[in-house]
Protein backbone atom coordinates (compact mmCIF):
# COMPACT_ATOMS: atom_id res chain seq x y z
CA UNK A 1 0.00 0.00 0.00
CA UNK A 2 1.59 3.30 -1.13
CA UNK A 3 -0.18 6.99 -0.24
CA UNK A 4 -0.23 9.53 -3.10
CA UNK A 5 0.21 13.05 -1.16
CA UNK A 6 0.12 16.53 -2.82
CA UNK A 7 3.24 17.47 -4.35
CA UNK A 8 5.68 20.17 -4.13
CA UNK A 9 3.14 23.42 -4.92
CA UNK A 10 5.68 25.87 -5.34
CA UNK A 11 5.37 29.06 -3.45
CA UNK A 12 1.86 28.59 -2.77
CA UNK A 13 0.41 27.76 1.23
CA UNK A 14 -3.07 26.19 0.24
CA UNK A 15 -4.89 24.70 -2.67
CA UNK A 16 -8.29 23.98 -3.15
CA UNK A 17 -9.61 19.97 -4.12
CA UNK A 18 -12.14 20.86 -6.96
CA UNK A 19 -12.12 17.27 -9.24
CA UNK A 20 -11.87 14.00 -8.09
CA UNK A 21 -11.05 11.58 -10.81
CA UNK A 22 -11.17 8.51 -9.55
CA UNK A 23 -13.03 6.10 -7.09
CA UNK A 24 -12.35 3.53 -4.70
CA UNK A 25 -11.35 0.46 -6.31
CA UNK A 26 -10.26 1.81 -9.80
CA UNK A 27 -7.57 0.44 -11.62
CA UNK A 28 -5.20 3.77 -12.31
CA UNK A 29 -2.04 4.14 -14.87
CA UNK A 30 1.60 5.74 -13.62
CA UNK A 31 -0.08 9.26 -15.47
CA UNK A 32 -3.89 9.18 -14.57
CA UNK A 33 -4.77 12.32 -12.66
CA UNK A 34 -5.97 11.37 -9.35
CA UNK A 35 -7.22 14.67 -8.19
CA UNK A 36 -7.11 18.55 -9.70
CA UNK A 37 -5.84 21.00 -6.98
CA UNK A 38 -6.40 24.26 -7.82
CA UNK A 39 -4.48 27.77 -6.48
CA UNK A 40 -5.55 31.10 -7.05
CA UNK A 41 -3.20 31.48 -10.15
CA UNK A 42 -3.46 27.73 -11.77
CA UNK A 43 -4.86 24.43 -11.84
CA UNK A 44 -2.87 21.10 -11.55
CA UNK A 45 -3.49 17.37 -11.67
CA UNK A 46 -1.50 15.14 -9.31
CA UNK A 47 -1.28 11.68 -11.35
CA UNK A 48 -1.58 8.30 -9.75
CA UNK A 49 3.00 8.13 -9.94
CA UNK A 50 2.70 4.36 -10.32
CA UNK A 51 0.12 1.53 -12.03
CA UNK A 52 -1.84 0.17 -9.06
CA UNK A 53 -5.55 0.48 -7.76
CA UNK A 54 -7.00 2.83 -5.47
CA UNK A 55 -7.57 1.87 -2.07
CA UNK A 56 -8.77 4.73 -0.50
CA UNK A 57 -9.68 8.45 -1.30
CA UNK A 58 -9.19 11.20 1.65
CA UNK A 59 -9.92 14.19 0.58
CA UNK A 60 -13.19 15.63 -1.08
CA UNK A 61 -14.36 18.28 -3.61
CA UNK A 62 -14.09 21.56 -2.16
CA UNK A 63 -11.07 20.55 0.52
CA UNK A 64 -8.33 23.05 1.13
CA UNK A 65 -4.84 21.02 1.05
CA UNK A 66 -1.11 21.73 1.31
CA UNK A 67 1.96 20.47 0.45
CA UNK A 68 2.14 16.68 1.59
CA UNK A 69 -1.57 16.29 2.34
CA UNK A 70 -2.60 13.13 2.23
CA UNK A 71 -4.64 12.32 -0.95
CA UNK A 72 -5.16 8.68 -1.51
CA UNK A 73 -3.93 5.49 -0.97
CA UNK A 74 -2.96 3.02 -3.67
CA UNK A 75 -2.07 -0.78 -3.81
CA UNK A 76 0.85 -0.38 -6.05
CA UNK A 77 1.31 -3.23 -8.47
CA UNK A 78 4.23 -1.30 -10.68
CA UNK A 79 7.34 -2.20 -8.51
CA UNK A 80 10.49 -1.75 -11.25
CA UNK A 81 11.64 1.66 -10.62
CA UNK A 82 12.84 3.01 -6.82
CA UNK A 83 10.52 5.44 -5.17
CA UNK A 84 8.31 6.36 -2.34
CA UNK A 85 5.16 8.43 -3.49
CA UNK A 86 4.37 8.43 0.30
CA UNK A 87 6.69 11.11 0.26
CA UNK A 88 5.87 14.46 -1.23
CA UNK A 89 8.74 15.85 -3.44
CA UNK A 90 11.41 17.87 -1.84
CA UNK A 91 10.32 21.53 -2.67
CA UNK A 92 13.25 23.59 -4.24
CA UNK A 93 13.27 27.68 -3.96
CA UNK A 94 14.62 28.56 -7.04
CA UNK A 95 12.49 25.86 -9.22
CA UNK A 96 9.70 26.82 -7.38
CA UNK A 97 9.69 30.36 -8.50
CA UNK A 98 10.76 29.83 -12.27
CA UNK A 99 7.93 27.84 -12.39
CA UNK A 100 5.49 30.03 -10.71
CA UNK A 101 7.05 32.74 -13.33
CA UNK A 102 5.80 30.38 -16.03
CA UNK A 103 2.56 30.35 -14.88
CA UNK A 104 2.51 33.89 -14.66
CA UNK A 105 3.89 33.89 -18.09
CA UNK A 106 0.92 31.62 -19.41
CA UNK A 107 -1.90 33.21 -17.06
CA UNK A 108 -1.00 36.95 -18.83
CA UNK A 109 0.50 36.38 -22.62
CA UNK A 110 -1.29 32.98 -22.98
CA UNK A 111 2.03 31.98 -25.55
CA UNK A 112 3.10 28.81 -24.00
CA UNK A 113 6.56 29.30 -22.16
CA UNK A 114 9.81 27.19 -22.19
CA UNK A 115 9.76 25.10 -19.10
CA UNK A 116 11.90 25.48 -16.80
CA UNK A 117 15.14 23.46 -15.56
CA UNK A 118 14.45 20.32 -14.27
CA UNK A 119 15.76 19.66 -10.76
CA UNK A 120 16.54 16.06 -11.55
CA UNK A 121 17.95 15.96 -14.76
CA UNK A 122 18.87 12.18 -14.84
CA UNK A 123 15.72 11.85 -17.00
CA UNK A 124 14.05 13.92 -19.99
CA UNK A 125 10.73 13.95 -21.22
CA UNK A 126 10.18 12.97 -25.29
CA UNK A 127 7.92 15.25 -26.59
CA UNK A 128 5.83 14.66 -30.17
CA UNK A 129 7.67 17.16 -32.21
CA UNK A 130 5.96 19.88 -34.50
CA UNK A 131 3.20 18.24 -36.99
CA UNK A 132 2.26 21.04 -38.93
CA UNK A 133 -1.14 21.71 -39.24
CA UNK A 134 -2.09 18.20 -38.16
CA UNK A 135 -4.15 17.56 -34.94
CA UNK A 136 -4.99 14.67 -33.26
CA UNK A 137 -2.46 12.25 -34.75
CA UNK A 138 -2.77 9.08 -33.67
CA UNK A 139 0.11 6.31 -31.90
CA UNK A 140 0.16 3.36 -34.32
CA UNK A 141 3.26 1.92 -33.39
CA UNK A 142 4.83 1.60 -30.28
CA UNK A 143 8.88 0.44 -30.90
CA UNK A 144 10.26 0.75 -27.53
CA UNK A 145 9.14 -0.44 -24.11
CA UNK A 146 10.96 1.08 -20.26
CA UNK A 147 14.00 -0.37 -19.92
CA UNK A 148 14.80 -0.86 -24.13
CA UNK A 149 18.22 1.01 -24.50
CA UNK A 150 18.41 2.83 -27.95
CA UNK A 151 20.71 4.51 -29.85
CA UNK A 152 20.38 8.45 -30.89
CA UNK A 153 17.95 8.33 -34.33
CA UNK A 154 16.42 4.67 -33.11
CA UNK A 155 13.16 4.65 -33.38
CA UNK A 156 10.77 5.22 -30.88
CA UNK A 157 7.28 5.24 -32.00
CA UNK A 158 4.72 6.45 -34.61
CA UNK A 159 2.22 8.59 -35.13
CA UNK A 160 -0.26 8.81 -37.71
CA UNK A 161 -2.55 11.47 -39.28
CA UNK A 162 -5.38 11.72 -41.83
CA UNK A 163 -3.12 11.81 -44.49
CA UNK A 164 0.36 10.03 -43.09
CA UNK A 165 2.15 8.72 -40.33
CA UNK A 166 5.55 10.43 -39.03
CA UNK A 167 8.31 8.39 -36.96
CA UNK A 168 9.50 9.84 -33.89
CA UNK A 169 13.07 8.78 -33.21
CA UNK A 170 15.43 8.77 -30.16
CA UNK A 171 16.97 12.42 -30.01
CA UNK A 172 20.09 10.85 -28.09
CA UNK A 173 20.90 7.52 -26.52
CA UNK A 174 20.01 6.21 -23.58
CA UNK A 175 17.59 3.77 -21.83
CA UNK A 176 13.35 4.17 -21.99
CA UNK A 177 12.07 4.95 -18.34
CA UNK A 178 8.30 5.16 -19.09
CA UNK A 179 5.72 5.58 -21.73
CA UNK A 180 3.02 8.28 -21.38
CA UNK A 181 1.13 7.14 -24.35
CA UNK A 182 -0.41 3.82 -25.95
CA UNK A 183 -1.16 2.35 -28.87
CA UNK A 184 -3.99 4.20 -30.77
CA UNK A 185 -4.08 6.96 -28.39
CA UNK A 186 -4.60 10.59 -29.68
CA UNK A 187 -1.50 13.04 -29.43
CA UNK A 188 -0.61 16.98 -30.29
CA UNK A 189 2.59 18.30 -30.82
CA UNK A 190 4.51 19.07 -27.26
CA UNK A 191 2.68 16.26 -25.85
CA UNK A 192 4.64 14.28 -23.63
CA UNK A 193 5.19 10.63 -25.20
CA UNK A 194 7.97 9.20 -22.77
CA UNK A 195 10.82 9.78 -20.25
CA UNK A 196 14.24 8.25 -21.40
CA UNK A 197 17.27 8.62 -19.04
CA UNK A 198 20.09 10.03 -21.76
CA UNK A 199 23.71 7.64 -21.62
CA UNK A 200 25.60 8.43 -19.06
CA UNK A 201 22.75 9.39 -16.60
CA UNK A 202 21.19 7.98 -13.26
CA UNK A 203 17.75 6.67 -13.49
CA UNK A 204 14.90 9.08 -11.73
CA UNK A 205 11.58 7.76 -10.57
CA UNK A 206 8.87 8.38 -12.52
CA UNK A 207 7.13 8.97 -9.59
CA UNK A 208 9.57 11.80 -8.40
CA UNK A 209 9.71 13.42 -11.68
CA UNK A 210 5.73 13.70 -11.37
CA UNK A 211 5.81 14.85 -7.93
CA UNK A 212 8.18 17.72 -9.60
CA UNK A 213 6.91 21.73 -9.37
CA UNK A 214 4.25 22.36 -12.72
CA UNK A 215 5.05 23.97 -16.05
CA UNK A 216 3.89 23.94 -19.59
CA UNK A 217 5.08 21.52 -22.41
CA UNK A 218 6.28 23.87 -25.23
CA UNK A 219 4.17 23.20 -27.92
CA UNK A 220 6.17 23.12 -30.52
CA UNK A 221 9.67 21.76 -29.86
CA UNK A 222 11.27 19.74 -33.11
CA UNK A 223 13.70 17.62 -30.43
CA UNK A 224 12.93 16.40 -27.40
CA UNK A 225 13.22 18.77 -24.50
CA UNK A 226 13.39 18.35 -20.33
CA UNK A 227 9.85 19.18 -19.23
CA UNK A 228 8.10 18.30 -16.16
CA UNK A 229 4.74 16.53 -15.01
CA UNK A 230 2.08 17.78 -13.89
CA UNK A 231 0.94 19.66 -16.47
CA UNK A 232 -0.37 22.92 -15.90
CA UNK A 233 -3.77 23.88 -17.02
CA UNK A 234 -4.77 27.45 -17.70
CA UNK A 235 -6.52 29.62 -14.85
CA UNK A 236 -10.17 30.57 -16.29
CA UNK A 237 -8.75 33.73 -16.39
CA UNK A 238 -5.75 32.81 -18.39
CA UNK A 239 -4.64 33.55 -22.23
CA UNK A 240 -7.13 34.07 -24.93
CA UNK A 241 -7.43 31.36 -26.91
CA UNK A 242 -8.10 29.10 -24.07
CA UNK A 243 -10.99 29.77 -22.92
CA UNK A 244 -12.09 26.15 -22.17
CA UNK A 245 -11.70 25.35 -18.23
CA UNK A 246 -10.77 21.92 -18.10
CA UNK A 247 -7.68 19.71 -16.51
CA UNK A 248 -5.81 17.72 -18.86
CA UNK A 249 -7.52 14.32 -18.17
CA UNK A 250 -10.80 15.54 -19.21
CA UNK A 251 -9.54 16.81 -22.32
CA UNK A 252 -7.42 13.67 -22.66
CA UNK A 253 -11.67 11.87 -22.31
CA UNK A 254 -13.28 14.65 -24.85
CA UNK A 255 -10.19 13.93 -27.76
CA UNK A 256 -10.97 10.22 -27.21
CA UNK A 257 -14.74 11.03 -27.70
CA UNK A 258 -14.75 13.32 -30.57
CA UNK A 259 -15.99 15.75 -28.33
CA UNK A 260 -15.42 19.64 -28.34
CA UNK A 261 -15.22 20.92 -25.49
CA UNK A 262 -16.00 24.73 -26.19
CA UNK A 263 -19.50 22.78 -26.21
CA UNK A 264 -20.32 21.63 -23.49
CA UNK A 265 -20.98 23.22 -20.29
CA UNK A 266 -18.82 22.89 -17.30
CA UNK A 267 -20.60 22.05 -13.89
CA UNK A 268 -17.75 22.40 -12.00
CA UNK A 269 -16.16 24.86 -9.23
CA UNK A 270 -15.86 27.91 -11.22
CA UNK A 271 -17.66 26.60 -14.59
CA UNK A 272 -15.02 24.21 -14.49
CA UNK A 273 -15.51 21.10 -17.22
CA UNK A 274 -15.35 17.59 -15.51
CA UNK A 275 -15.56 14.16 -16.58
CA UNK A 276 -19.29 14.17 -15.82
CA UNK A 277 -19.87 17.19 -17.96
CA UNK A 278 -18.42 15.20 -20.92
CA UNK A 279 -20.25 12.27 -20.01
CA UNK A 280 -23.79 13.91 -20.08
CA UNK A 281 -22.73 15.83 -23.27
CA UNK A 282 -21.95 12.72 -25.17
CA UNK A 283 -25.40 11.07 -23.59
CA UNK A 284 -27.63 13.89 -25.05
CA UNK A 285 -26.10 13.90 -28.20
CA UNK A 286 -26.51 10.09 -28.69
CA UNK A 287 -30.34 10.43 -27.24
CA UNK A 288 -31.10 13.18 -30.49
CA UNK A 289 -32.93 11.04 -33.06
CA UNK A 290 -31.30 10.05 -35.71
CA UNK A 291 -34.15 11.39 -38.17
CA UNK A 292 -33.66 14.64 -37.00
CA UNK A 293 -29.67 15.08 -36.95
CA UNK A 294 -28.71 17.09 -39.86
CA UNK A 295 -24.92 16.78 -41.80
CA UNK A 296 -24.43 20.04 -39.80
CA UNK A 297 -25.13 22.05 -42.73
CA UNK A 298 -29.06 22.05 -42.30
CA UNK A 299 -28.86 19.10 -44.90
CA UNK A 300 -31.06 16.38 -44.00
CA UNK A 301 -29.27 13.17 -43.31
CA UNK A 302 -29.66 9.91 -45.24
CA UNK A 303 -32.13 7.21 -43.17
CA UNK A 304 -29.77 4.12 -42.17
CA UNK A 305 -31.17 1.56 -44.09
CA UNK A 306 -31.13 -2.25 -42.91
CA UNK A 307 -29.70 -3.55 -46.33
CA UNK A 308 -29.51 -6.80 -45.41
CA UNK A 309 -33.19 -6.98 -45.63
CA UNK A 310 -32.76 -6.87 -49.43
CA UNK A 311 -29.99 -9.46 -49.66
CA UNK A 312 -26.44 -10.83 -48.02
CA UNK A 313 -24.24 -8.00 -47.19
CA UNK A 314 -20.87 -7.85 -46.03
CA UNK A 315 -18.75 -5.26 -44.21
CA UNK A 316 -15.86 -3.93 -45.15
CA UNK A 317 -13.88 -1.52 -42.87
CA UNK A 318 -12.67 1.68 -44.46
CA UNK A 319 -8.90 3.08 -43.95
CA UNK A 320 -8.11 5.63 -41.30
CA UNK A 321 -6.89 7.66 -44.97
CA UNK A 322 -9.79 6.80 -46.71
CA UNK A 323 -12.73 8.20 -44.05
CA UNK A 324 -10.40 11.01 -43.45
CA UNK A 325 -10.33 11.55 -47.31
CA UNK A 326 -14.35 11.32 -47.13
CA UNK A 327 -14.14 13.92 -45.06
CA UNK A 328 -12.42 16.41 -46.74
CA UNK A 329 -14.29 15.89 -49.70
CA UNK A 330 -17.17 16.27 -48.05
CA UNK A 331 -16.19 19.42 -46.16
CA UNK A 332 -15.17 20.82 -49.55
CA UNK A 333 -17.73 20.09 -51.46
CA UNK A 334 -20.09 21.31 -49.14
CA UNK A 335 -18.08 25.08 -48.66
CA UNK A 336 -16.97 25.83 -52.01
CA UNK A 337 -19.06 26.31 -54.87
CA UNK A 338 -17.21 24.14 -57.64
CA UNK A 339 -18.11 25.05 -61.18
CA UNK A 340 -15.69 22.76 -63.52
CA UNK A 341 -14.80 24.01 -67.08
CA UNK A 342 -13.57 21.64 -69.45
CA UNK A 343 -11.33 21.90 -72.65
CA UNK A 344 -9.18 20.49 -75.07
CA UNK A 345 -5.27 20.76 -75.12
CA UNK A 346 -3.58 19.73 -78.42
CA UNK A 347 -0.27 17.85 -77.35
CA UNK A 348 0.88 16.40 -80.39
CA UNK A 349 4.09 18.38 -80.29
CA UNK A 350 4.43 17.52 -76.57
CA UNK A 351 3.50 13.73 -77.36
CA UNK A 352 6.31 13.53 -79.92
CA UNK A 353 8.53 15.67 -77.86
CA UNK A 354 8.23 13.36 -75.00
CA UNK A 355 8.62 10.20 -77.25
CA UNK A 356 11.84 11.58 -78.39
CA UNK A 357 13.09 12.29 -74.92
CA UNK A 358 12.50 8.04 -74.64
CA UNK A 359 16.21 6.84 -75.41
CA UNK A 360 17.74 9.13 -73.17
CA UNK A 361 15.15 8.59 -70.16
CA UNK A 362 16.11 5.09 -70.26
CA UNK A 363 19.62 6.03 -70.01
CA UNK A 364 18.63 8.02 -67.20
CA UNK A 365 16.57 5.42 -65.20
CA UNK A 366 13.39 7.74 -65.79
CA UNK A 367 10.02 7.48 -66.59
CA UNK A 368 8.40 10.72 -68.35
CA UNK A 369 4.94 10.60 -68.29
CA UNK A 370 2.79 13.80 -69.69
CA UNK A 371 2.36 14.71 -65.81
CA UNK A 372 5.50 16.36 -65.70
CA UNK A 373 4.92 18.60 -68.90
CA UNK A 374 0.81 19.31 -67.36
CA UNK A 375 2.77 20.33 -63.81
CA UNK A 376 5.33 22.71 -65.68
CA UNK A 377 3.12 24.32 -67.83
CA UNK A 378 0.47 24.78 -64.43
CA UNK A 379 2.78 26.26 -62.85
CA UNK A 380 3.84 28.87 -66.07
CA UNK A 381 0.55 29.68 -66.21
CA UNK A 382 -0.28 30.13 -62.10
CA UNK A 383 2.22 32.66 -62.00
CA UNK A 384 0.33 34.90 -65.04
CA UNK A 385 -3.03 33.80 -63.28
CA UNK A 386 -2.57 34.33 -59.47
CA UNK A 387 -5.59 34.37 -58.14
CA UNK A 388 -5.67 29.95 -58.90
CA UNK A 389 -2.65 29.69 -57.07
CA UNK A 390 -4.73 31.67 -53.69
CA UNK A 391 -6.67 30.98 -50.91
CA UNK A 392 -9.29 33.18 -49.62
CA UNK A 393 -8.65 34.75 -46.29
CA UNK A 394 -11.46 33.00 -43.82
CA UNK A 395 -13.05 36.70 -43.64
CA UNK A 396 -13.38 36.95 -47.42
CA UNK A 397 -11.08 40.27 -47.77
CA UNK A 398 -8.44 39.33 -49.21
CA UNK A 399 -6.77 36.60 -51.76
CA UNK A 400 -4.02 35.34 -50.17
CA UNK A 401 -1.88 35.35 -53.22
CA UNK A 402 1.61 32.57 -52.61
CA UNK A 403 4.35 33.29 -54.34
CA UNK A 404 5.31 29.58 -54.16
CA UNK A 405 4.32 27.14 -56.13
CA UNK A 406 3.82 24.05 -54.44
CA UNK A 407 1.79 21.24 -56.69
CA UNK A 408 0.02 19.01 -55.27
CA UNK A 409 -1.09 15.50 -57.23
CA UNK A 410 -3.85 12.72 -56.56
CA UNK A 411 -2.12 9.00 -56.20
CA UNK A 412 -4.77 6.12 -55.92
CA UNK A 413 -2.59 4.18 -52.93
CA UNK A 414 -3.81 0.78 -51.91
CA UNK A 415 -5.59 2.54 -48.58
CA UNK A 416 -6.90 5.18 -50.19
CA UNK A 417 -6.42 8.89 -52.29
CA UNK A 418 -3.40 10.75 -51.08
CA UNK A 419 -2.34 13.67 -52.57
CA UNK A 420 1.50 14.31 -52.28
CA UNK A 421 3.48 18.15 -52.67
CA UNK A 422 5.63 19.08 -55.06
CA UNK A 423 7.45 21.88 -53.49
CA UNK A 424 8.64 24.56 -55.70
CA UNK A 425 7.52 22.70 -59.01
CA UNK A 426 8.29 26.07 -60.90
CA UNK A 427 12.36 25.48 -60.57
CA UNK A 428 12.44 22.19 -61.90
CA UNK A 429 12.99 20.83 -65.33
CA UNK A 430 11.13 17.89 -66.86
CA UNK A 431 14.11 15.34 -65.63
CA UNK A 432 13.46 16.93 -61.78
CA UNK A 433 9.85 16.50 -61.96
CA UNK A 434 9.69 13.10 -63.29
CA UNK A 435 11.86 12.18 -60.64
CA UNK A 436 10.13 13.39 -57.90
CA UNK A 437 7.08 12.62 -59.10
CA UNK A 438 7.88 8.71 -59.32
CA UNK A 439 9.55 9.60 -55.68
CA UNK A 440 6.69 10.83 -54.32
CA UNK A 441 4.11 8.00 -56.15
CA UNK A 442 6.28 5.31 -54.68
CA UNK A 443 6.08 6.62 -51.55
CA UNK A 444 2.24 7.28 -51.41
CA UNK A 445 1.62 3.86 -52.70
CA UNK A 446 3.69 2.34 -50.28
CA UNK A 447 2.24 4.74 -47.29
CA UNK A 448 5.33 6.22 -46.49
CA UNK A 449 4.72 9.60 -46.79
CA UNK A 450 5.34 12.16 -44.36
CA UNK A 451 3.44 15.13 -42.99
CA UNK A 452 6.11 17.77 -44.83
CA UNK A 453 5.31 15.41 -48.21
CA UNK A 454 1.40 16.16 -47.93
CA UNK A 455 1.64 20.11 -47.01
CA UNK A 456 1.53 23.55 -48.34
CA UNK A 457 0.25 22.71 -51.49
CA UNK A 458 -1.26 25.65 -53.76
CA UNK A 459 -2.77 23.86 -56.69
CA UNK A 460 -3.69 20.06 -57.44
CA UNK A 461 -3.61 17.96 -60.26
CA UNK A 462 -5.88 14.68 -60.34
CA UNK A 463 -4.64 12.20 -63.47
CA UNK A 464 -6.80 10.05 -64.23
CA UNK A 465 -4.99 9.66 -67.91
CA UNK A 466 -3.26 6.62 -67.45
CA UNK A 467 -7.10 4.69 -67.44
CA UNK A 468 -9.36 6.63 -69.89
CA UNK A 469 -12.06 9.11 -69.24
CA UNK A 470 -13.59 12.03 -71.22
CA UNK A 471 -13.99 14.84 -68.31
CA UNK A 472 -14.79 14.47 -64.44
CA UNK A 473 -15.43 17.02 -61.78
CA UNK A 474 -12.58 17.04 -59.56
CA UNK A 475 -13.27 18.68 -56.42
CA UNK A 476 -10.95 21.82 -55.20
CA UNK A 477 -8.58 20.71 -52.39
CA UNK A 478 -9.92 23.22 -50.09
CA UNK A 479 -8.20 25.65 -49.07
CA UNK A 480 -6.88 25.67 -52.96
CA UNK A 481 -9.22 27.09 -55.41
CA UNK A 482 -8.73 25.56 -57.90
CA UNK A 483 -7.52 22.13 -59.29
CA UNK A 484 -7.07 20.41 -62.73
CA UNK A 485 -8.50 16.88 -63.66
CA UNK A 486 -6.14 15.17 -66.61
CA UNK A 487 -8.02 12.22 -69.07
CA UNK A 488 -6.80 10.32 -71.13
CA UNK A 489 -5.18 11.57 -74.30
CA UNK A 490 -6.51 10.22 -77.60
CA UNK A 491 -5.79 10.91 -81.39
CA UNK A 492 -8.68 13.45 -83.10
CA UNK A 493 -9.51 14.44 -85.98
CA UNK A 494 -9.43 18.23 -86.07
CA UNK A 495 -10.15 20.68 -88.97
CA UNK A 496 -6.96 22.79 -90.27
CA UNK A 497 -9.24 24.81 -92.88
CA UNK A 498 -8.45 22.57 -95.54
CA UNK A 499 -8.90 18.70 -94.20
CA UNK A 500 -8.97 16.94 -91.09
CA UNK A 501 -5.98 15.64 -89.24
CA UNK A 502 -4.82 13.45 -86.74
CA UNK A 503 -4.05 15.32 -83.90
CA UNK A 504 -2.82 14.01 -80.11
CA UNK A 505 -5.56 15.49 -77.60
CA UNK A 506 -5.87 15.88 -73.86
CA UNK A 507 -9.15 16.03 -71.88
CA UNK A 508 -8.88 18.51 -68.97
CA UNK A 509 -11.18 19.54 -66.49
CA UNK A 510 -10.20 22.45 -64.22
CA UNK A 511 -12.82 22.70 -61.28
CA UNK A 512 -12.41 26.10 -59.34
CA UNK A 513 -14.06 27.95 -56.28
CA UNK A 514 -16.71 29.94 -57.75
CA UNK A 515 -16.20 32.66 -55.08
CA UNK A 516 -12.75 33.23 -55.84
CA UNK A 517 -12.53 32.87 -59.51
CA UNK A 518 -14.74 33.68 -62.32
CA UNK A 519 -16.15 31.66 -65.00
CA UNK A 520 -14.01 34.08 -67.89
CA UNK A 521 -11.12 34.29 -65.78
CA UNK A 522 -11.12 30.19 -65.83
CA UNK A 523 -11.99 30.49 -69.44
CA UNK A 524 -8.97 32.44 -69.85
CA UNK A 525 -6.45 30.44 -67.47
CA UNK A 526 -8.11 27.22 -69.61
CA UNK A 527 -6.80 29.07 -72.97
CA UNK A 528 -3.52 29.76 -71.49
CA UNK A 529 -2.91 26.52 -70.24
CA UNK A 530 -3.69 24.45 -73.75
CA UNK A 531 -1.77 27.50 -75.58
CA UNK A 532 1.49 26.45 -73.47
CA UNK A 533 0.75 22.64 -73.56
CA UNK A 534 0.08 22.88 -77.63
CA UNK A 535 3.41 24.70 -77.42
CA UNK A 536 5.91 23.97 -75.07
CA UNK A 537 8.27 27.33 -76.47
CA UNK A 538 5.84 29.33 -74.42
CA UNK A 539 7.05 28.32 -71.48
CA UNK A 540 10.48 30.06 -72.20
CA UNK A 541 8.46 33.04 -73.02
N1 LIG B 1 -3.07 9.96 -71.44
C1 LIG B 1 -2.58 8.81 -71.91
N2 LIG B 1 -1.63 8.11 -71.26
C2 LIG B 1 -1.17 8.61 -70.10
C3 LIG B 1 -1.65 9.81 -69.58
C4 LIG B 1 -2.64 10.51 -70.29
N3 LIG B 1 -3.16 11.65 -69.85
N4 LIG B 1 -1.01 10.03 -68.41
C5 LIG B 1 -0.17 9.02 -68.23
N5 LIG B 1 -0.26 8.16 -69.23
C6 LIG B 1 0.48 6.94 -69.44
C7 LIG B 1 1.92 7.12 -69.01
O1 LIG B 1 2.69 7.71 -70.02
C8 LIG B 1 2.32 5.71 -68.70
O2 LIG B 1 2.55 5.04 -69.93
P1 LIG B 1 3.85 4.13 -70.13
O3 LIG B 1 3.78 3.10 -69.06
O4 LIG B 1 3.69 3.63 -71.52
O5 LIG B 1 5.00 5.06 -69.95
C9 LIG B 1 1.05 5.10 -68.13
O6 LIG B 1 -0.02 5.96 -68.56
C10 LIG B 1 1.05 5.01 -66.62
O7 LIG B 1 1.35 6.25 -66.07
P2 LIG B 1 1.46 6.39 -64.49
O8 LIG B 1 0.12 6.37 -63.89
O9 LIG B 1 2.41 5.38 -63.99
O10 LIG B 1 2.18 7.80 -64.30
P3 LIG B 1 1.57 9.26 -64.30
O11 LIG B 1 2.75 10.13 -64.15
O12 LIG B 1 0.69 9.53 -65.44
O13 LIG B 1 0.65 9.35 -63.00
C11 LIG B 1 0.00 9.16 -60.75
C12 LIG B 1 1.16 9.15 -61.73
C13 LIG B 1 0.57 8.94 -59.37
C14 LIG B 1 -0.72 10.48 -60.80
C15 LIG B 1 -0.99 8.04 -61.14
O14 LIG B 1 -0.34 6.79 -61.10
C16 LIG B 1 -2.20 7.95 -60.25
O15 LIG B 1 -2.19 7.44 -59.12
N6 LIG B 1 -3.34 8.45 -60.78
C17 LIG B 1 -4.62 8.36 -60.09
C18 LIG B 1 -5.02 9.71 -59.56
C19 LIG B 1 -6.42 9.63 -58.98
O16 LIG B 1 -6.80 8.67 -58.34
N7 LIG B 1 -7.20 10.68 -59.23
C20 LIG B 1 -8.56 10.73 -58.83
C21 LIG B 1 -8.62 11.50 -57.57
S1 LIG B 1 -10.25 11.95 -57.18
O17 LIG B 1 -10.35 13.39 -57.91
Amino acid sequence: MAEIRVPDIGDVDEVEIIEICVSVGDQVNAEDSIVVIESDKASMDVPAGRVGRISGIEVKVGDRVKQGSLLAQIEAEDVSVAGDISKPAPPVERVAAAAANVVEAVATSGVAAQPAQAVSAASVDVLLPDIGDAKDVVVIELAVKPGDTVATGDLLLVVESDKASMEVPAPSAGTIVELFVALDQTVNAGDRLLTMKPAGATVTSPVAMAADVPTTAPKSQPEAKVAKAPVVDDAPSASAGSDIYAGPAVRLMARELGVDLAQVHGTGARGRIVKEDVQAFVKTRLQTPVAKASSGSGIPALPAVDFSRFGPVELEPMSRIRRAGADNLHRSWLNVPHVTQNDDADVTALEEFRKSLKPEAERRGIKVTPLAFIVRACCAVLKAHPRFNASLDPNREHFILKRYYHIGFAVDAPDGLVVPVIRDADRLGIWELSVVINELADKARRGKLGMNDMQGGTFSISSLGALGGTGFTPIVNAPEVAILGVCKLVTKPQWNGREFVPREVLPLSLSYDHRAINGAEAGRFMVDLCGVLADLRRLIL
